[in-house]
């Protein structure tokens, strides 16, 4: 159905009303040890909407303790991978979870709207979607995943298994609650594992409604854990924990040092995607167009708040002041206002600390020499704001924002802009904009990026990785990469007695 035919504003209150407020724990929903709990706000408001259970350190260990004894006693890993006969094999379950969020489709992105403040356009049209997809994907894997038989020297033959690694931590971010925790729970289950979710404190709505999905997919109790909790006290009980076996990570470059740190103590893996500076390179030969509205999705899209985001854009200087004059103007028009209204392209940012942030940069890129060639006004939602004129060293050039902002440079010649851009400790993703393969090839191979877009921006599909170079991450999510970090090896070694060898 058209999002415009549906009034998502009061589908998102309806559902509110049927959000477990607990954490789900062994297939049963349960408060915090200590009673505490969490505040879920309006981020179009900042009004109270309702209360959740916020995990603490006992919750934790509770939850860890139910993912292992799903993972040692089973049936989750030791459950046949088919998909394709008998109802209760791993594959099986992950579709139906995903006929169950297609179900739900509405509601979850209506939910998640009121949660995050994302344009219904985006939740309904992309996130719920690719969220179906992503489990459809994984669980496709779920019997494909397999080892190799190895020719050896003497009277031997070797194989290996691709074996689960155990209870997997994941932590999520706020910014896209429901993609992010299927970008972790599909492969990782797939591959037999049992998770505990930590999910935002800002947002846990949609990630509740989830784990209930889940437990009607037929999940096992236990194999999918999901807890609401604060970072500093939920998210670090959680990455210290010696019984986990991963930990995954998005968020910021700086708590993903400490989560690597702790796992490091325990000797665990882990697979982190941290934040970025992600620059988007506009060739003269460039269709100018496409470029200029595409850079603006890269930026603006769901108000900046994503990892990824195009923001800084590298123009030729000769096409600068044309790219620079369309680019204000669009960003003029573009729709800002209430998420729940079909045609609104940006919403308000997710609360006051993600808003003052945005309002702090776009303060600095004034005070150090920026023009703003458009918006910047203050309101609780930030308008979509445009930069020209900035240096590389500017804190808007250098430092991620996290909010709709754009910074466009020019430059000269290719081998400048490749060292420009290049000049930053992210590493996550890049974007060219060129008619000319041999420019295109060029930078595709010399940009230091997890992902280089080409003539396009945030083009996601689930069967693409995706992660960081450099402090943008390690490890990859999505696609068949994913599966390496959900899975360990086994060699296996057998005497070929009587064979002809
Ligand atoms: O991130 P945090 P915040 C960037 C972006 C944003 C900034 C701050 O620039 O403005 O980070 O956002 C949990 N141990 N990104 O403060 O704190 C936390 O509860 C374990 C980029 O929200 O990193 C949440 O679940 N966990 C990013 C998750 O970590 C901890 C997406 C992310 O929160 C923890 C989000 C701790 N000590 C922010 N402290 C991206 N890569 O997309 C917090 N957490």
């Amino acid at each position: 159905t058209a999002p415009s035919k549906i009034d998502y504003e009061s589908l998102a209150f309806e559902a509110l009303q049927d959000v477990p407020r607990k954490l789900l724990i062994g297939g049963k929903w349960t408060d915090a040890a200590d009673r505490r709990s969490i505040a879920v706000f309006d981020p179009r408001t900042e009004a109270h909407l309702i209360h959740v259970a916020a995990a603490g350190e006992a919750d934790v260990d509770a939850a860890v303790a139910a993912a292992r004894r799903a993972f040692d006693e089973g049936p989750w890993p030791r459950m046949s991978a088919k998909a394709s006969a008998g109802g209760t094999e791993r594959g099986r379950v992950l579709y139906r979870l995903a006929d169950l969020i297609e179900q739900h489709a509405d509601e979850l992105a209506a939910l998640e709207t009121l949660d995050v403040g994302m344009p219904i356009t985006f939740s309904q049209g992309l996130e719920v979607p690719q969220t179906v997809d992503i489990f459809r994907y994984y669980a496709g894997w779920a019997d494909k995943i397999h080892g190799k038989t190895i020719p050896v020297d003497g009277p031997y033959w070797a194989y290996t298994l691709r074996e689960p690694l155990g209870v997997i931590g994941q932590i999520v971010p706020w910014n896209f609650p429901l993609i992010m925790a299927a970008w972790k729970l599909a492969p990782a289950l797939a591959c037999g594992n049992t998770c505990v979710l930590k999910v935002a404190e800002q947002t846990p709505l949609v990630s509740l409604r989830l784990g209930q999905l889940a437990l009607e997919a037929g999940l096992p109790p236990g194999a999918v854990n999901i807890l609401p909790g604060i970072g500093e006290v939920a998210g670090a009980a959680l990455v210290r924990h010696p019984g986990i076996d991963k930990v995954v990570f998005t968020g910021s470059t700086e708590v993903g040092r400490l989560v690597a740190e702790a796992a490091g103590r325990n000797l665990k893996p882990c697979t982190l995607e941290l934040g970025g500076k992600s620059p988007l390179i506009v060739e003269a030969d460039a269709d100018l167009g496409l470029a200029v509205s595409t850079a603006q999705d890269a930026v603006f899209f769901h108000q900046g708040q994503i990892c990824c985001a195009g923001s800084r854009v590298f123009v030729h200087e000769g096409v600068y002041d044309e790219f620079v004059a369309r680019s204000a103007q669009a960003a003029q028009h573009r729709p800002v206002g209430n998420p729940f209204e079909a045609e609104v392209l940006q919403g308000p940012q997710v609360d006051r600390a993600q808003f003052d942030k945005a309002m702090r940069y776009i303060d600095l890129g004034r005070t150090e020499g920026a023009r703003l060639a458009a918006g910047g006004r203050r309101g609780f939602f930030v308008e979509p704001t445009v930069f020209t004129g900035v240096r590389d060293d500017m804190a808007i050039a250098r430092e991620e924002i996290f909010g709709p902002v754009q910074s466009i440079m020019s430059y000269k010649s290719l081998d400048e802009v490749i060292r420009r851009a290049n000049a930053t400790p992210y590493g996550l993703a890049a974007g060219v904009f060129s008619s000319n393969l041999d420019t295109v090839n060029t930078l595709a191979r010399a940009l230091k990026a997890g992902t280089v877009w080409v003539n396009c921006f945030t083009v996601m599909d689930s069967a693409v990785p995706f992660g960081g170079y450099k402090d943008s991450g390690m490890g990859r999510e999505k696609g068949e990469d994913a599966l390496q970090h959900y899975t360990q090896v086994k060699a296996v070694v057998q005497p070929l007695k009587g064979a002809a060898w």
